[in-house]
């Protein structure tokens, strides 16, 4: 397989600060070694940034931090500009027939490679979204006014225009080719677009229930039937913060490693993956880069360890 690594160093949608240095971590816990190890093409594409001239984070003297967009789109311009150019590094390795594997950074950056991806294909996109969050709220229903919250609902169509919008065709998937694993915290807004939509929900209840084996088999049947490819978007907070605890808003009793190990040896053998996403790591609150090693090691069963 031939995979182009492009981090994302930025943390400007989420208010926990930390996942800016979500994509060296992964590179420090040996993820290019270990996935030329198992014979894969890797090229570490480095990092999408922001103009220096931007200041993104615009730190004042009193150490608080001002935000451009507003109240209920926090950096909105920033991370427009910055999800522009991830589309444009996202299609450029599929131009190139290359798996792009974005790094986190917060999940916000989902717009761009989502939109990257599907401007790529020849048909409809899946989505396997790991999550405890939805991601779905809007700049309408959002309790934080971090962006990070909105990233499916912008890629499903709903939201401020610039996001959904976001480099040409709009919706960029569709609800029926969604699947959501691992939720646990959905806000009022978000089970109502959920209801509206008729996105399928694997909540960590149904996946106790009938087990990671049967979820993925539903799943991948979902999200593949009648699509031309599949983006996995793996936020890190869906595993159990003992397995994960470097993430910014961890919930408890999440997927466990191995059951969430499971579901990528699950996804390899489908053989349908065109791009994925692993997000939220933030290696201010992790234990001796115990989350960047467990990304590490989902990517790699992903890509067949
Ligand atoms: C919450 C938290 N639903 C929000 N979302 C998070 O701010 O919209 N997503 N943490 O990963
Ligand atoms: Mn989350
Ligand atoms: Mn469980
Ligand atoms: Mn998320």
């Amino acid at each position: 397989q031939m995979i182009d690594i492009i981090g994302v160093p930025y943390d400007l949608g989420a208010s926990c600060k930390g996942g800016r240095m979500g994509p060296d971590a992964f590179r420090c816990a040996g993820l290019v070694t270990r996935l030329r190890e198992l014979g894969c093409d890797v090229l570490d594409r480095g990092d999408v940034k922001l103009p220096a001239a931007g200041e993104p984070y615009g730190w004042s003297r009193t150490g608080e931090e001002s935000v451009s967009g507003s109240p209920k789109a926090r950096h909105l311009p920033e991370i427009v500009s910055l999800n522009k150019r991830l589309f444009r590094a996202v299609s450029g390795s599929h131009h190139n027939q290359r798996i792009p594997l974005v790094l986190g950074g917060d999940h916000s950056l989902a717009i761009g490679s989502v939109a990257g991806t599907a401007s790529q294909l020849e048909g409809p996109l899946g989505v396997i979204w790991f999550d405890a969050h939805g991601d779905l709220n809007t700049f309408k229903t959002t309790p934080s006014g971090n962006i990070h919250g909105m990233s499916l609902a912008a890629s499903l169509g709903y939201g401020h225009p610039i996001l959904t919008k976001l480099s040409g065709l709009r919706p960029k998937v569709r609800p029926e080719h969604v699947v959501l694993i691992g939720a646990r915290s959905l806000d009022p807004g978000e089970l109502k677009l959920i209801q509206q939509t008729g996105i399928r929900v694997f909540t960590i209840r149904e996946i106790d229930r009938i087990g990671m084996q049967e979820v993925m088999q539903q799943a991948l049947a979902i999200s593949t039937r009648d699509t031309a490819g599949l983006h996995l978007s793996f936020d890190l907070d869906a595993l159990d913060p003992a397995d994960a605890p470097g993430v910014g808003t961890p919930v408890a009793h999440g997927v466990r490693l191995d059951e969430a190990m499971l579901a990528m040896k699950f996804i390899y053998e489908n053989g349908s993956l065109r791009s994925a996403d692993f997000v939220e790591l933030n290696p201010v609150l992790d234990l001796r880069n115990r989350t960047g090693k467990a990304g590490v090691e989902l990517i790699c069963t992903l890509f067949g360890k």
